[in-house]
Order: structure tokens, then C-alpha cells, then sequence
């Protein structure tokens, strides 16, 4: 089907290009309210970052996610990584 391939093709790009630094990661939560200290930010970025190289990729976001939420539902840690990486810095 010409749609899933499309759609596999769009997640290796994503895993590419989109990833989330410790910084993105504080400035999404402060705009979405969440307040944390910058030690409750890097142990959350740990968490995260299961390889260590201090930037949360896409596969590192969906694993994170769906260990926090429980949800299955990838166009939702979608929507969640499009927040957090704003300004496509990649
Ligand atoms: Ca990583």
C-alpha cells in the first residue's frame, strides 16, 4: 500500500533529523505549564536518553512516552515531539 510506505519512509526521516535537546525539552515543559528544576529536567533528559549523548531522538521520545503514558498512539507522541521540537532545529 502506497500510504504505509509513505509513512515508513516519513518515520526514518523523522528518526533522522528530529531529536530533542535537554534544552527544547526544558523550554516545551515551561510552556506547557510544567514547572521543574533544572536537576528534575536532567534526570528526566537521563531517563530518556537511554544511549547518553544528551539529545533524545525520536526512537528515545516514543520509548520515554509511551513508558510515562502507557499510550500506544503514535501519531499523539507525534503531535508531543512537534511541540517540544518547535523550531525544527533537528
Ligand atoms: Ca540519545
Amino acid at each position: 500500500m502506497a500510504n504505509k510506505h509513505s509513512e515508513q519512509a516519513c518515520k526514518v526521516e523523522l528518526r533522522l533529523l528530529w531529536t530533542i535537546t535537554i534544552e527544547e525539552l526544558k523550554q516545551g515543559l515551561a510552556k506547557q505549564g510544567t514547572k521543574l528544576s533544572e536537576q528534575e529536567v536532567k534526570q528526566l533528559m537521563e531517563a530518556a536518553d537511554a544511549d547518553g549523548n544528551g539529545i533524545i531522538d525520536y526512537d528515545e521520545f516514543i520509548t520515554a512516552t509511551m513508558a510515562m503514558n502507557r499510550m500506544n498512539r503514535e501519531e499523539h507522541v507525534y503531535t508531543a515531539f512537534q511541540y517540544f521540537d518547535k523550531d525544527n532545529s533537528g
